[in-house]
């Protein structure tokens, strides 16, 4: 039964979230929030009901998905359910109204998403053949391995506030150039979301997102210990490294470019809605998001899974081309069910968005959400993240498009960690082809990719 209080903070929607002091000095989240989740993923929910000793109110149902009532107390204890019984990750979307929430299920969202027309020339290969060889797995690793060393990075700890001030500061050493800038975006919560910006020149208005979350969880919540390695420091670190590299070649792109950490992935993909909802209102016009979340746990034997669901089908097309004519990996395709990551807040703006994953979901790393996600579990290398950088700095130069500059300032990577964290066939690597030999391969790659964008779209 709802009190008094509870109905008038429905009726009053977010601005009446109530709180309650927390030991930590921030202040803990309560009072109802309004859930979309998978319909498989109901009986979490039920769990989470049980052990209040309420009963779970169902708001509407459709064939997939679910409109619940959860309060905002027990968002990490659903998500910490969903993993325990499903094995995966998230799988709902918090929402701050029950009209909101009911609008998401996808026979209503469906006719909501109306994209924008996107068209995909490929015209910049000599800028992206000279960026991508100087990506570097090592550096890749290195970030990986400092962000899991942080006890958590959940969005409500402490060590999950200082994730973003590291974030910030690490992002800001990439450049001096003033109009590049980096902030943060507070939602309400310790965590912040992390977002660089490089502006466009002649197509500024239009923008290009590349984004991954910066939290982690594990059992515990709070006081857990959730390295999340792989998930998703795996993806962060992907993104550092190719804003580095964009940024070290003096990049200027024509679109603006945008490099996102959101917070708060974890517990209904807090952090990405509210960004994707407030350029929404401001009708910031998004050409395209990149969502890299788990990159480097090599669970199946292709490289990058283009997620089907909540994902363009035109856009993967584009992402298809830029994996056969440049990046040098092999890809699949499959699905990962209802909102698994942030890409699902953009699509449901109306945002081309996709999903390049690290594995099949059947194949994929067991060892997420818990104290066991560690660097360990993919070798100690990122060997197969650097792929899904080639890819990402590929979409950035091929999207934004605009101009880089002559070779970057910084000496090249140190010739031991080439050596043993990259082995793959990279266009431009050492032992490449010739150019006459590489520009047929490209072609009849391109031929490839086009009729299998066609299969697909
Ligand atoms: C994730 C996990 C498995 C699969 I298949 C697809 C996506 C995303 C994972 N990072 C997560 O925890 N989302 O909340
Ligand atoms: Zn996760």
């Amino acid at each position: 039964m709802r009190s008094v209080l509870g109905w008038i903070a429905v009726v009053m929607g977010a601005g009446s979230t109530l709180v309650a002091a927390e030991p930590g000095g921030r202040e803990a989240e309560v009072g109802p929030r309004f859930v979309s989740i998978g319909r498989d993923a109901l009986d979490a929910a039920l769990a989470v009901a049980e052990r209040r000793g309420a009963p779970l109110r169902i708001l509407d149902i459709d064939a997939d998905v679910a409109a619940i009532e959860v309060d905002a107390g027990d968002l990490g204890l659903l998500a910490e359910e969903v993993h325990a019984r499903h094995d995966r990750c998230g799988g709902f979307v918090v929402h701050d109204t029950v009209g909101a929430a009911i609008a998401a299920l996808p026979v209503h969202a469906a006719a909501a998403a109306v994209r924008p027309e996107t068209d995909y020339p490929l015209d910049r290969a000599e800028a992206v053949r000279t960026v991508l060889p100087t990506l570097d797995a090592g550096r890749i690793r290195d970030t990986i391995r400092e962000l899991s060393a942080m006890q958590n990075r959940y969005y409500q700890s402490a060590t999950g506030a200082a994730a973003s001030i590291w974030l910030r500061d690490r992002w800001r050493g990439l450049s001096a150039r003033p109009e590049v800038t980096v902030e943060l975006v507070d939602h309400g919560y310790a965590q912040r979301s992390v977002v660089l910006t490089i502006p466009g020149g002649a197509r500024a208005d239009e923008v290009v997102v590349i984004g991954g979350h910066l939290d982690s969880i594990a059992a515990g919540g709070a006081g857990s210990t959730a390295p999340g390695a792989d998930d998703d420091a795996s993806g962060i670190a992907t993104i550092t490294e190719v804003a580095r590299v964009l940024l070290a070649h003096d990049y200027r792109p024509a679109r603006t470019v945008k490099f996102m950490a959101y917070a708060a992935e974890e517990v209904g993909l807090r952090g990405s809605q509210l960004i994707a909802r407030d350029y929404q209102r401001r009708e910031i016009r998004v050409v395209g998001a990149l969502q890299l979340d788990m990159t480097n746990y090599q669970g199946s034997d292709k490289d990058i899974w283009l997620m089907k669901d909540f994902t363009s089908a035109a856009q993967n097309g584009f992402l298809i081309q830029l994996i056969e004519g440049y990046v040098g990996a092999t890809w699949g395709l499959d699905a990962c069910g209802y909102a698994c990551s942030d890409h699902a807040s953009w699509f449901r703006t109306g945002v081309p968005a996709s999903m390049p994953f690290e594995s099949r979901s059947r194949d994929r790393n067991r060892a997420i959400h818990t104290r066991r996600d560690t660097l360990e579990t993919s070798g100690n290398n990122a060997a197969h993240a650097v792929k899904f950088a080639r890819l990402a700095a590929a979409y950035a130069i091929e999207l934004a498009k605009g101009e880089i500059a002559a070779p970057p300032a910084p000496p090249a990577p140190a010739p031991e960690i080439a050596a043993t964290e990259d082995r793959s066939a990279a266009p431009g690597a050492p032992g490449h082809p010739g150019a006459a030999a590489c520009i047929a391969l490209f072609l009849i790659c391109l031929w490839f990719a086009r009729a299998a964008a066609a299969r697909i779209g």
